[in-house]
């Protein structure tokens, strides 16, 4: 077994461990100061060892049609209860538009045929949620780098920012996620707009869904209506980077 495969198997036994006190009931703990801290510390060691085994431009493994799971689970929001996306989604996504601002010198406003005309990749590849469960799947969609090609970042963005429909709390606060420069122009990272051959369902995030695939599941935001290119991670959601990260989630979930 490599090295890689080993590290990967541990890191998501671990994420899982953690990911099951979360599950059970223990909100109040997963917002106490020390728990957070302990999953920083576990980020710290991830991603230095992410950075001492592997460069970050490796590839996550990817399989055959032969591979492909039987079917591929919906986890989290299932179908935005959220008017607008509603409404876009009884248009057949028609009316949908990606907006992609922040620190850009070309904000756009993309139709799914634009996004479509992107660059595109198509990968098979397996997906692990913290949760306990895996499933392997095929993607296709528009290369992230593509797209930040046609926007030209700034010199000062950092991160990239996936802004989603959805909300998985009562007060409202959208599901968002954020990746840095290099996993947003690694080769695998797409915004997904079919899944197994097939324009991608709602219940797995249509229109649009990114995939980063040698992070966690819950990096790979559904729903997705805007990006936003920003230099710091403060002041969006509670500032951890990503709705779960808000809940004491490691930023970096790599695999
Ligand atoms: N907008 C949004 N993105 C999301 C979620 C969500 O609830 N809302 N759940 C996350 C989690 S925890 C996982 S495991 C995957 C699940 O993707 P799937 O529904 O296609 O299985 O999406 C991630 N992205
Ligand atoms: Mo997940």
């Amino acid at each position: 077994m490599s090295d890689s495969i080993s590290r990967r198997r541990f890191v998501v036994r671990a994420a899982t461990i953690a990911g099951g006190a979360l599950l059970a009931g223990c909100e109040r703990l997963s917002r106490t100061a020390w728990f957070a801290k302990m999953l920083a510390v576990a980020e710290s060691i991830n991603l230095a060892a992410r950075n001492a085994t592997a460069t970050r431009a490796a590839m996550a493994q990817e399989f055959t049609e032969a591979d492909l799971s039987p079917s591929f689970r919906s986890n989290g929001t299932a179908n935005p209860d959220n008017a607008d996306y509603q409404r876009l989604a009884a248009g057949a996504f028609a009316d949908y538009r990606l907006e992609v601002g922040g620190q850009v010198q070309t904000p756009l406003s993309l139709s799914l045929a634009d996004v479509r005309a992107l660059p595109e990749r198509t990968q098979i590849t397996r997906h692990d949620c913290v949760e306990g469960w895996s499933a392997i799947a095929k993607w296709r969609g528009a290369r992230l780098a593509a797209l930040l090609d046609r926007v030209q970042p700034l010199p000062s963005a950092k991160y990239v920012v996936f802004h989603c429909a959805d909300s998985l709390d009562d007060s409202g606060a959208p599901y968002y996620e954020s990746i840095d420069m290099e996993d947003a122009r690694h080769e695998q990272t797409v915004l997904a707009y079919e899944l197994n051959g097939a324009a991608l369902p709602i219940k797995n995030g249509a229109p649009l869904r990114l995939r980063v695939e040698r992070q966690l599941g819950y990096k790979m935001a559904k729903y997705v209506m805007r990006i936003e290119l920003v230099d710091s991670l403060a002041g969006i959601g509670d500032g951890q980077g990503g709705y779960w990260e808000d809940q004491g989630y490691q930023w970096y979930a790599g695999i």
